[in-house]
């Protein structure tokens, strides 16, 4: 019964991702596992299945979070201010994540990633806290 739940709530953000991936770097991976806990949130009814009404809350949200982000993204990488992300302006944000993501990982900031250090990470990411 559980998983049949997950599998609708999957189903139903199927366009919701696609639309997501898109449209940019990184949210498949800022959504990831918790994608489905998210989802799950705008289940008001508890039925496991989103109502038109739940969709279209959850649509709203994640358009207005993704316009935030967009937003934050051109006033940090849009650095001939045309209001758009050239390829290389994509780059280096790109590039930021990862050597963000990188040091998070390497606590002991060495400038190496170790097994231990990649194997606490994975631990942060289990409990959906990365
Ligand atoms: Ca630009
Ligand atoms: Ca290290």
């Amino acid at each position: 019964m559980l998983k049949k739940t997950v599998i609708k709530i999957a189903l139903a953000l199927g366009i919701a991702g696609g639309a997501s991936a898109a449209l940019g770097v990184g949210l498949a991976e800022a959504h990831g596992h918790r994608f489905k806990e998210r989802a799950a949130a705008f289940d008001k009814d508890g039925d496991g299945v989103l109502s038109e009404t739940e969709r279209a809350a959850m649509k709203q949200e994640f358009q207005a979070r993704r316009a935030a982000r967009h937003q934050e993204a051109l006033a940090r990488y849009d650095a001939n201010k045309d209001g758009q992300l050239s390829d290389a302006e994509r780059d280096r944000m790109r590039h930021d994540r990862i050597t963000f993501r990188f040091q998070s990982i390497d606590t002991n900031h060495d400038g190496e990633i170790t097994f231990a250090e990649f194997e606490a990470h994975a631990k942060t990411m289990k409990r959906g806290r990365p």
